[in-house]
Parts: C-alpha cells; structure tokens; sequence
C-alpha cells in the first residue's frame, strides 16, 4: 500500500490557504442564505480515505457555531511544528519522521464500563460519523498556539454508541505502542504508551470532538492519523494522537506526563492563565506564524477562550488543586 504523507504532497496539490479561506466564505454564505441542504454532499467518515494526508471529497461543512473566527494557521505550521515525542522531541521530527508510518490496517479497543466492549476496526469506528470542519485554537502548555481547521466529528457521539454504564465516569484514551515504527519508543523519553483521560463529562462536552482530518484533507501522521482527540479548553497534552484504545473508567485514569512529572502537569490540564506552570508563566502566549518579533504575543485566555461553554463543568472545583 502507497501511503501518500502530506510531507510528499507536492505544494501545488495543497490548498493555498486563500483560497481555502474563500472556499469557506462561500460555503458559510449558502449556509446561511439557507442554500445548502441536500444540494452540499455530507461528507461521511464511512468514505474517508484510508491514506494519511489525502483530500476528503466532499470537503466536510465548517460547523460555524463551533468554530473561532480567527485565521488559521497554515498547513504548512499545523503539519511541521508538532508534539509528538513518539517521534522524537524536536518540533520537526514529527513531519520528518513520520511518513512511513502505517495506519492501516488500524483498530481501536472499546474496554471498561460500557456494554459494548471488543476490537473494533477503523472502519467501523468511523463508518456513521458525519464529519464537519471545527475551527478551534489548540494551546500547547509550552506557551505557543495555532488555530486549526480539524475536520471530525463529536466525541460524544462515538462514546454513546458503547453505551457506558453508570460507573464509566472517566474515559482513558491510549495512543499505540509501535516502537518497530517510533523511534521515540526505543528511548526512555515518556512512560509508553502515551494515555489521556477525561472525566466523562468533559468528553460529552459538545466541544469534544475526535478529529480524523486537518485542512480538508485525512490527518498527516504527524498530527496523530488516524484518529486522536481535541478537546480545545485544555492543553495540547491532553490530546492523543493514534488512539488505539478506549476504556470507560470508573476511577481517574493515569495521563502520561501526570505520571512523568505530577508537579508539573495534572490530569485536568485546563488552559488557565492564572495557574503558571512550575517554570514558566502561563499568562501570555505565542501564536506560531505571527511574526517572531511583533505582535505574535497575546494573552491567554482562560479555557483558552472557551469559558462560556465549559466553565460550568468546574464549578465549585479549585483549579488551583485541580490543574
Ligand atoms: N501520542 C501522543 N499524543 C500527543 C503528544 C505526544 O507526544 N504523543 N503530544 C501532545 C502535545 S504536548 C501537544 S501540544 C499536541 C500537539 O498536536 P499537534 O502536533 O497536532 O499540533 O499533541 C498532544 N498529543
Ligand atoms: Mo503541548
């Protein structure tokens, strides 16, 4: 099987973001004038392709209630300016080491409370999505963010399907354990595999969603093909990419960088500008591609701007216990 990485994808293939931006305009514009209905295809997760990195046809709607309305960042930065230490720490590694990395054949675990457990192929896992573009800002607890075009559908809906029982009130998510095609699982960086969690409420959250794809096209490898997790309130940590396995809990699930170093890094991980992080503040932030010199440097919002939406989820809770 030829796997095209978006890294080979020649740049003429690649949407100019102008006009992907205008595609879009356009698109929110029929939406709104109440053009749209059948006329727009609905892109199915049933015919995403399998490759990483491949355009989606249909290009999936944006969901403009859910979505920032923010510039993206280009494709060129959400694809070569990534964490994901299973291929090594630098920034680039990812989108350098990462193109042979196979994602099909895939399988996801449903385990734990929920009544409808097993393996599940890829396939069937995304077979009755609708996918919908969501515009979300993602900030990494490293101070920089990116606003990024994920393409997905409802985390919700994917967990419901399992029916969780009423002791599922957590729900772990396992990235995979390849270390023949990760080279940073040959080395002692992180405790393998990389596992997340959120409280069950949180994953309900309308705004959890499970992203499958970026920019119209199937996730790049290096942004966690085939299939990880945003939850766009918290910290990039708190995302897995490659998700191999999810199980409904009944206690909190142990987060990799929680158990790397509890001091620094909790399990709830919300974005918070008034909770520095042991060595560095938390109250501004970097949007990568602005310039380096001017401007590029804005205050970080709580819940990453998302306060409105998810601030009732923590009532009562002292998010200076609970980071
Ligand atoms: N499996 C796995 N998932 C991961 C990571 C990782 O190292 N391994 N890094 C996390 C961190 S720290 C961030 S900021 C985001 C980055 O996502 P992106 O590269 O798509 O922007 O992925 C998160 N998910
Ligand atoms: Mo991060």
């Amino acid at each position: 099987m030829l796997i095209r990485n978006a890294a080979d994808i020649p740049g003429s293939e690649i949407t100019p973001e102008a006009s992907f931006l205008e595609r879009r305009a356009v698109l929110t514009g029929a939406l709104a004038a109440g053009l749209v209905g059948a006329a727009w295809p609905v892109a199915r997760a049933a015919e995403l392709p399998a490759a990483a990195g491949t355009a989606i046809a249909p290009a999936p709607a944006r969901n403009a209630a859910y979505s920032v309305g923010e510039t993206p960042n280009t494709f060129e930065d959400i694809t070569h300016y990534n964490n994901y230490y299973e291929f090594g720490t630098d920034k680039t590694d990812p989108a350098a080491n990462a193109g042979a990395f196979r994602t099909r054949p895939w399988s996801v675990t449903i385990a734990g409370e929920a009544e409808k457990t097993g393996n599940f192929t890829i396939e069937d896992i995304l077979k009755p999505h609708a996918l919908e573009e969501r515009v979300y800002r993602l900030r990494c607890v490293e101070a920089w963010s990116m606003v990024i075009p994920w393409l997905g559908f409802p985390m919700g809906e994917l967990l419901k399907r399992f029916n969780p029982t009423s002791k599922a009130k957590y729900v772990e998510f396992t990235s995979v354990f390849d270390s023949k095609q990760m080279p940073g699982q040959r080395e002692d960086l992180l405790p393998w595999p990389y596992v997340e969690g959120l409280r069950i409420d949180e994953a309900m959250h309308p705004l959890a969603f499970m992203v499958v794809g970026v920019y119209g096209r199937t996730l790049p490898n290096q942004n966690g093909a085939p299939l990880r997790t945003m939850a766009p309130w918290k910290y990039g940590f708190k995302n897995g990419k490659a998700i191999v396995r999810i199980r409904f809990t009944e206690s909190q699930p142990r987060n990799t960088w929680n158990v790397a170093n509890a001091h620094e890094y909790g399990f709830y991980g919300n974005v918070n500008p008034t909770v520095d992080h042991p060595r560095w503040s938390q109250a501004t932030e970097r949007r990568i591609g602005g310039s380096f010199f001017s401007g590029s440097r804005q205050k970080t919002l709580m819940f990453n701007g998302y306060a409105d939406q998810v601030a009732s989820l923590y009532q009562g809770m002292d998010l200076r216990k609970y980071y």
